[in-house]
């Protein structure tokens, strides 16, 4: 059953860059209401299980390393259709490929340093939630 619950990290470029009012701007204004949000830093340990599901990839040790290189805003979002319409508001993967307008298009650097993170199901939005956010922290 759909939650109607999403979750992002603005990553670490993007908080580097100064990106982190643009882009919580546009996550606003596409109507997305913020249930929890946390300004904090993934150690390489938490980085390696957060993307657990991608170790066999060969870019999991780069992208352990990138996600444990500075801090990041970890949130939970909700809105109608969260997955999906976040995955859309996001773009592609590689800013290269991401649709105009987009926040991968406007504020991604590489494909590995692609400014955002938006779960890809339902199933690990609440998985992904449940990594950084206790029942009291969502509001
Ligand atoms: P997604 O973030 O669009 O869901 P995934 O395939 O789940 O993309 O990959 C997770 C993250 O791993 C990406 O957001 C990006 O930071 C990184 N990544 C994906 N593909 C590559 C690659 O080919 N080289 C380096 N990093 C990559
Ligand atoms: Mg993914």
């Amino acid at each position: 059953m759909a939650t109607n619950r999403t979750f992002t990290m603005i990553k670490p470029d993007a908080v580097a860059n100064g990106s982190i009012g643009g882009i919580l701007k546009m996550i606003n204004e596409a109507g997305f209401r913020i249930v929890a949000m946390k300004y904090t830093k993934l150690s390489k340990e938490a980085a390696g299980s957060f993307y657990e599901v991608h170790k066999e990839r060969p870019f999991y040790g780069e992208l352990v390393e990138y996600m444990s290189s500075g801090p990041i805003v970890a949130a939970i979002l909700e809105k109608e259709n969260a997955v999906v319409d976040f995955r859309t508001l996001i773009g592609a993967t590689d800013p290269t490929k991401a649709a105009e307008g987009t926040i991968r298009k406007i504020y991604a650097k590489s494909i590995a340093a692609n400014a955002v993170h938006g779960s890809d199901s339902d199933e690990n939005a609440d998985i992904e939630g449940n990594f950084y956010f206790s029942k009291l922290e969502r509001f």
